[in-house]
């Protein structure tokens, strides 16, 4: 397959270690893909669902203790471990090294290591880089296949530039004690042992496409960011392009990909998708920022995706599509999850692989879910309606502005705009939001998640916050406004007050309006805060009067908000910037002057 003695080294290495019966060069073709597809059918690791209602698509259930990343196995291999950060958990490169290889030894025995070549970025393109995942798993093959660009090319790509990230990947004997997500971004080397869960074995997305590359791109001058990519085009035919950063599971799927209200696509406004979880961002023509997303498919929540909230990503899954967790209803031989209709099947079987009906109910009548919450749709991005057509350009879009975002109950008013650049690098920096089931662990938690980054940053955060302010002095006037959005203010009850959704069409236009400075705003304690007036409401039950509970900012919240920055803040030492200290300063001061 390749002459590059580096490749070869690297494969011969972990052939010794973990000694697999056979090794496969994935190539990319389709009759490759095609006869591991009816491998895995054959030993039951996928199953082939009705080809006639999900052409192409498939099944896969993973172990039950394995189902979300783990974060708390999770760990940056730093040869000094203050470069990790506070943020991250870290090890000894040497020790990690020794303790994972003693784990790998001989476990692919009486397996098959796949190797896979695959690409970040289109291949060729200045963006891209390159990486070989090493894996024991076909799902994870497969799964690669959509979410990557997988081609016997990139090995000559390789060979041209020397430089690729190392991939090692096996399922081991899947136990929890002996799992192990690690990152060694000095060695640009990924070694995840013991899971079968996405986001810790498809090496290209978490550990390549952003803990790996956020390291790189401190080094190059360049962003790895966890945000989504939409561009909006306007009635005059001019597009606009967003990046925005939510933490996982908090809606980058369906705002990559709304419909907006009538009151818009009446006018001829569309939207579309360049990316929905990752964005890498760098300096280009015109001194402005462009970004591209490094993927080629999406690994996306299934629950409460429908045809209502977000039919694109529906469409999406229609054909191609990997299910996994999801529950699968053996009359039809389909899948179905927790609101994706009213029309549960009457007897099915669980993403545990129990039989399951919409009345099952645990020992303590606690109803079963179907579907785990954090279960996945692993689809081609070229399947997405609305997939936008510089979703392939090789210099990526010009960033118009950058949102960020939380699910915060309280707080956070519905969208504000920062005041400038470094503020907006300090509203980035204080995000805060609750946790969610794509990580294991309590689930409704409101923890500091900068710049949605905090599981995904591949060095100290301090140095994070500071190469954002780089970046913001390297673009100077031409970077992107800043803003905040919160789409989960809740009423006294616990409703949503906003309505989400294809709704959230009417925040993106008030945030284009403020970069065309064709709107006012009035100015508050935490930044710029729109005109109740100014917000379109055409064609919505809600008042200017509910708007405006939305959009307060409170003197006692945000006196307490400011506190809990502020010790957040502590972590950071004499590594968190200067300017994001005297940020917070000017916070304080301008919320004490809030009149209540
Ligand atoms: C994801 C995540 O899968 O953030 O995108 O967990
Ligand atoms: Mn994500």
């Amino acid at each position: 397959m390749t002459q590059n003695q580096q490749i070869l080294d690297f494969v011969a290495k972990y052939q010794a270690l973990m000694n697999p019966d056979k090794v496969v060069w994935i190539d990319g073709s389709k009759a490759q893909k095609n006869a591991l597809t009816e491998e895995a059918i054959e030993t039951g690791e996928v199953l082939k669902l009705n080809n006639k209602l999900l052409p192409g698509c498939l099944y896969h259930r993973t172990a039950i203790n394995d189902v979300a990343r783990v974060e708390n196995r999770t760990f940056i291999c730093s040869q000094d471990k203050t470069n990790a950060g506070p943020t991250n958990n870290w090890m000894d490169p040497q020790e990690a090294y020794a303790k994972l290889d003693a784990i790998a030894k001989d476990c692919m025995v009486g397996r098959t290591m796949y190797v896979i070549p695959f690409s970040m970025g289109k291949i060729g393109s200045p963006f891209a880089k390159y990486g070989i995942e090493l894996t024991d798993s076909i799902y994870v093959v497969l799964n690669m296949i959509i979410m990557t660009r997988v081609s016997d090319k990139v090995l000559d790509k390789i060979g041209e530039s020397g430089t690729f990230v190392r991939g090692i990947h096996s399922k081991v004997k899947l136990e929890e004690a002996n799992r192990y997500i690690c990152q060694f971004p000095e060695d640009n080397t990924i070694y995840s042992l013991n899971s079968g869960y996405g986001g810790n074995v498809l090496l290209g997305k978490k550990c390549f496409a952003l803990r790996i590359a956020s390291y790189q791109g401190w080094k190059e001058g360049w962003m790895a960011e966890h945000m989504l990519i939409l561009g909006i085009q306007k009635p005059d035919g001019d597009t606009k392009y967003v990046a925005a950063a939510f933490p996982s599971a908090c809606g980058k799927t369906n705002l990559a990909m709304l419909i907006p209200p009538d009151c818009y696509t009446s006018k001829g406004y569309k939207v579309f998708t360049v990316g929905d979880d990752i964005a890498w961002i760098r300096k280009g023509r015109g001194g402005k920022l462009y970004a591209v997303n490094p993927e080629n498919g999406f690994f996306g929540v299934a629950p409460g995706t429908n045809i209502k909230s977000n039919p694109n990503a529906l469409i999406s899954t229609q054909k191609n599509t990997i299910f996994t967790n999801v529950l699968y209803n053996p009359k039809t031989n389909t899948v179905w999850w927790e609101g994706l209709d009213k029309n549960p099947p009457a007897e099915a079987i669980d993403w545990k692989g129990n039989p399951w009906t919409p009345n099952t109910v645990d020992a303590n009548g606690v109803k079963v879910k179907g579907a785990h919450p954090n279960s996945r749709f692993t689809a081609p991005a070229k399947n997405c309606p609305c997939i936008s057509p510089e979703f392939e350009s090789r210099t990526g879009v010009p960033l118009t502005a950058i949102i960020f975002g939380g699910r915060r109950a309280k707080a956070a008013p519905l969208v504000y705009e920062s005041f400038n650049w470094k503020h907006g690098v300090f509203v980035g920096a204080i995000m805060a939001s609750e946790t969610t089931a794509a990580a294991a662990g309590a689930v409704g938690v409101v923890r500091h998640d900068p710049m949605a980054m905090l599981p995904f940053c591949g060095y100290h955060m301090g140095d994070y916050f500071q190469h954002w302010l780089n970046i913001g002095a390297k673009v100077k006037k031409n970077a992107p406004r800043i803003f905040n959005v919160n789409w989960f203010r809740t009423d006294a009850n616990g409703n949503f007050i906003w309505p989400g959704y294809g709704d959230n069409m009417r925040v993106l236009d008030w945030i284009l309006k403020r970069c065309e400075n064709a709107v006012d705003a009035k100015e508050t304690a935490i930044g710029y805060v729109p005109n109740s007036a100014d917000i379109e409401l055409d064609g919505l039950d809600f008042s200017t009067k509910d708007l405006e509970t939305i959009l307060d900012v409170d003197k006692t919240t945000w006196t307490a908000e400011s506190e809990d920055i502020e010790k957040f803040f502590e972590k950071f030492g004499d590594r968190l910037p200067a300017e994001l200290k005297n940020q917070l300063t000017a916070l304080k001061r301008r919320v004490k002057k809030i009149s209540n």
